[in-house]
């Protein structure tokens, strides 16, 4: 725990290293012996670890995946071999969950929103309004509660290694400014597939639709939908600038991924390896979120260049919203458990002491 703690906080150490390292263009699995010691022999078997996001290669969230590839490989001598698949590829964060708990595939980094279709007790990270900024959700997330959450996910033939960056919601939209909660009335906004957003979203005067993200540019596109809600990072990477015309600082949810792994296939792995592919995502994830934070303005400002229009929420619309959506928070803290949200709620109060 301490050891898992520290690395999760080694943010800032590793900050430090990040402007010099960039992640390869679209990678093809690879066959081993890879760099590092070439007069160590090469393994007796080889295991390969197909790993699949929804985000493209352009995304943090892949830079920090080709970071854990590069961990691994060299760390067990090429026993270990990591194929990277991006751009939903192998299917959505719901079908590539599925796809872990069957052993037909071996990771993925998905939403706690989608997790919780598995284990409801992690939408507790997806109430609206939940963290105040990064450095309290890294201090829950990184801590006793978020890795005691981490530890359920073995009754799902799921491990946990940690929990990397999505980042702030914002919302976009291709019909009107949005800078209130009226501003939310009839919009057709895409949720991901959580209750707990729909819910908030109905709330807000909104018409929401759950979806999965490989589905969302095309329905922007067409009109299916007339908004969505996503950091920076992907409203730009993901080029959604092309198909939306207005953007909000609503920074309603800090989204969290878990770095999930199969748990038949970790549980096929040699104690060694089982170290080394752990503190890879751990270490992979602190990379990942740094290159999040240190990007994320930028982002901002090349969508306003790509002519999107900005809209700042004032605090007293956004209290109005986080006012609007309490009664939601207090229906589910049911469904969630209140014992994990009174803990969660109380490590956000004593992070922010
Ligand atoms: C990508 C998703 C995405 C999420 C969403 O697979 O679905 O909108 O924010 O990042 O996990």
């Amino acid at each position: 725990m301490k050891k898992k703690l520290g690395l999760f906080l080694s943010t800032a150490i590793l900050a430090l290293g990040i402007v010099g390292c960039g992640g390869g263009a679209t990678p093809t699995p690879e066959t081993p012996a890879p760099g590092g010691d070439t007069t160590t022999e090469a393994p007796t078997e080889v295991k390969t670890m197909r790993a699949g996001i929804g985000l493209n290669d352009q995304h943090p969230q892949y830079k920090g995946l080709v970071k854990f590839k590069e961990l691994v490989e060299e760390q067990t001598n090429g026993a270990i071999i990591v194929e990277t698949y991006h751009s939903g590829q192998l299917g959505d964060d719901r079908t590539m969950t599925e796809a872990l708990q069957l052993g037909s595939q071996e990771i993925t980094i998905p939403s706690t929103a989608v997790i919780a279709n598995f284990i409801p007790e992690f939408s507790v990270f997806d109430i609206p309004f939940l963290f105040p900024n990064e450095e309290v959700a890294d201090a829950v997330l990184g801590g006793e509660v978020g890795e005691e959450l981490l530890s359920r996910l073995a009754d799902q033939r799921l491990v946990g290694l940690g929990y990397w960056e999505n980042g702030f919601r914002d919302l976009t939209n291709s019909r009107h400014p949005v800078a209130t909660v009226d501003d939310f009335k009839g919009l057709k906004i895409r949720t991901m597939e959580n209750q707990l957003h729909l819910e908030a979203f109905r709330a807000l005067g909104a018409n929401p639709t759950p979806m999965a993200f490989t589905e969302l540019f095309a329905a922007m596109q067409q009109g299916t939908v007339d908004g969505q809600e996503n950091p920076y990072a992907t409203i730009y990477l993901q080029k959604f600038y092309e198909v939306q015309q207005y953007v909000s600082d609503t920074h309603h949810i800090y989204s969290p991924w878990v770095f999930l792994v199969s748990k038949s296939f970790f549980d096929g792995l040699t104690p060694e390896h089982q170290e080394i592919v752990t503190n890879a995502a751990y270490e992979a994830g602190a990379y990942q979120r740094n290159m999040n934070r240190e990007t994320a303005a930028e982002y901002l400002a090349n969508l306003q260049a790509e002519g999107m229009t900005f809209t700042e929420v004032s605090p007293e619309a956004r209290q109005e919203m986080v006012d609007t959506v309490a009664p939601v928070i207090e229906k589910f803290a049911d469904q969630i458990g209140r014992d994990v949200v009174d803990a969660v709620f109380q490590a956000v109060a004593e992070a922010q002491q």
